[in-house]
């Protein structure tokens, strides 16, 4: 033990702590996690410096070609740490019927015995970064406070691009404020002399929240929404309990300004499985007619939404974030520009494939090159028959860095959202676009949404997974309760958004989708707009408002003809009794929660249908 320490705390910090609370913590923890020193983060350009440099001498991360990517690296983890690990993650209520059927839940006093085992020495040889964040702009009625304690220099520098970090954290938190806290340790330590790994990790992994006392406890993991606590772990689970408390909302969304040609700018929310192209709606780059015509995009965020009722009586929205933490593979110039230009500099790059002129490459970012190295270290040319990068690999870019960033995506109060998009992956059953009835019917679109998983994935051929509100995995309580929450928050909001359902995947009989998606869904972001500011009527049917051929804009779009246009917004009656169906069996597994209004949402489908 070092000699600093006696049996119960750390003795001193080597910075002032202006929180008291914060300083008992963090020396409690020094105690329990035995780090060869403590040092304060303050995400400034020297930390960067020093931090970059540390890891490249320590093979964690490679610099790449400054002339081409600046200030920017690639890092390659271990390939057992390649992703989020949902089978180790836990809500740790004391209740387990609060965390609900679709979490892991443990007790939390029994999982903190385990953990403390768990991090007893997990930091030896290695130092404690100290790193203060803020989700949400500074001083956004929103904003939440987190000290993460990590042993990962590859965490420091990815939060300084995820989220605000240190000394105005430190003001905002005062002497009394209320914080977050997060203990991540990669699980690790190094014995006197070892030498590290460039990716350490533990084969062991547990990524645990305690939603009650608003604490997460992460080990064994480097990698991603794992060990960057602020994004899945705080901004979604723990945050979705506190809004349920307290009246807002903690949604996996990306949040978009459209501006149509007369100025109007109508900002919306959006949430898809994952596998949507939610990233690239976000960055969406309008055709060149619709650019022409005045249709401008802007971006407030890709990922997570924080909503809540605002002063002009709408739902207001911020990104709790500062970056992206984007799916590398598929982005190109040709299928999002704005994320190429965003991750152009200041980025780090995760398991991506490297250059022979200290370059990246990922599958579908262009012709592949007749050599390379491959995430995993390797040799790599087109012959090789795997892929260069990880199905999984990433970039890690600062968002202010994407060209059409919105001018009010740091407001502190938001930007007032008219419409909520819900959608998913279905070849068959779901029309390219509907509106909901009101409310209501809106929440049971969200609770309904899911994506047909691919016959490889679960062994039979059109299974839908259900992933309510993209929430399923990031919901920090009971998703029935979290269903009776959205339907509570109507009462609170003067004006409601209007709820659409989109599928940009609808495939014909010989398995050729009936939209041509990526630029075009602007046309259907058109109609959303037009129907939010009822500029254009809607067509009632047993399954929602939807668009009549002529309201919806198709000009410029070659050669889609009005039976295309059919055939995308078709929707048929055994199509939907089998959806019921499966649905019901959803819905059963969180009976003993389910709201009584989504119950009844059902047979009032099932009514229309018949
Ligand atoms: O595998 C990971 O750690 C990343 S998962 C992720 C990253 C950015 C945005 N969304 C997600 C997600 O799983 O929804
Ligand atoms: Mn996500």
């Amino acid at each position: 033990m070092n000699a600093n320490m006696n049996t119960n705390e750390f003795e001193k910090l080597p910075f002032d702590c202006p929180n008291v609370a914060l300083e008992k913590w963090i020396r409690k923890m020094a105690v329990v996690c035995q780090p060869d020193r403590i040092v304060l983060c303050d995400g400034s350009d020297q930390e960067w410096d020093a931090l970059t440099d540390q890891l490249v001498e320590s093979k964690t991360l490679i610099r790449l070609d400054p002339k081409l990517h600046p200030n920017s690296f690639l890092a390659r983890s271990h390939p057992s740490d390649t992703a989020r690990v949902e089978d180790r993650t836990f809500i740790c209520s004391l209740r387990e019927s609060d965390a609900g059927p679709t979490n892991h839940w443990r007790h939390p006093e029994k999982m903190k015995a385990l953990l403390r085992d768990k991090f007893q020495g997990s930091m030896q040889g290695r130092t404690m970064y100290v790193v203060p964040f803020c989700m949400g702009p500074i001083d956004s009625p929103l904003a939440l406070v987190g000290v993460e304690l990590t042993d990962s220099p590859y965490v420091v520098v990815s939060m300084k691009i995820m989220c605000h970090m240190g000394q105005k954290v430190f003001r905002k938190l005062g002497a009394h404020g209320a914080f977050i806290p997060c203990l991540h340790s990669v699980g690790a330590p190094l014995a006197k002399g070892q030498s590290d790994s460039a990716w350490p990790c533990n084969d062991e992994k547990y990524i645990v929240h305690f939603p009650e006392t608003r604490e997460v406890w992460s080990f064994g993991s480097g990698y991603g929404g794992n060990a960057l606590l602020g994004k899945k772990c705080v901004a979604l689970r723990i945050a979705s309990t506190i809004a349920r408390d307290h009246g807002w909302m903690a949604e996996h969304m990306l949040i978009m300004g459209l501006e149509s040609p007369d100025g109007v700018k109508t900002y919306l929310t959006a949430a898809f499985p994952s596998s949507c192209g939610k990233t690239n709606l976000a960055m969406i780059t309008p055709p060149e007619d619709y650019q022409k015509a005045g249709w401008k995009t802007t971006l407030v965020g890709d990922d997570i939404a924080w909503l809540w009722p605002g002063k002009s009586g709408k739902l207001h929205a911020i990104n709790p974030e500062t970056g992206f933490f984007g799916v590398a593979p598929g982005t190109s110039w040709q299928s999002n520009p704005n994320a190429m230009h965003a991750l152009s500099k200041n980025t780090i790059f995760t398991n991506v494939a490297l250059t022979d002129q200290n370059g990246v490459w990922w599958e579908g970012l262009s012709a592949p090159p007749s050599h390379l190295i491959d995430w995993t270290g390797q040799d790599w040319t087109p012959q090789s028959g795997r892929l260069a990068a990880h199905a999984n690999s990433r970039f890690t870019a600062p968002a202010d860095q994407c060209p059409n960033i919105d001018p009010e995506w740091q407001n502190p109060e938001g930007v007032p959202i008219d419409a909520i998009v819900f959608g998913g992956r279905r070849p068959t059953t779901m029309p390219l676009i509907f509106q909901a009835f009101d409310w209501t019917h809106g929440v049971f679109l969200g609770a309904t949404q899911g994506s047909e998983t691919t016959a490889a994935a679960s062994g039979t051929v059109g299974t839908v997974r259900r992933d309510p509100m993209a929430m399923l995995p990031f919901c920090g309580y009971n998703m029935g309760d979290y269903f009776a929450h959205w339907l509570d928050m109507r009462k609170h909001i003067r004006r409601l958004p209007r709820i659409f359902h989109v599928n940009w995947f609808r495939k014909d009989a010989q398995g050729n989708f009936l939209w041509p998606g990526f630029r075009q869904n602007i046309r259907v972001l058109e109609w959303i707009v037009k129907r939010c500011h009822g500029r254009i009527p809607g067509h009632e049917t047993p399954i929602g408002w939807t668009p009549d051929w002529e309201d919806f804009c198709v000009e410029g779009l070659e050669g889609f003809t009005h039976d295309q246009f059919d055939a995308a917004m078709e929707f048929r009656r055994e199509d939907f009794l089998a959806e019921i169906t499966s649905q019901n069996q959803f819905f059963l597994k969180l009976y003993h929660s389910m709201p009584k209004e989504l119950l009844c949402q059902h047979e009032l489908l099932m009514a229309r249908m018949a």
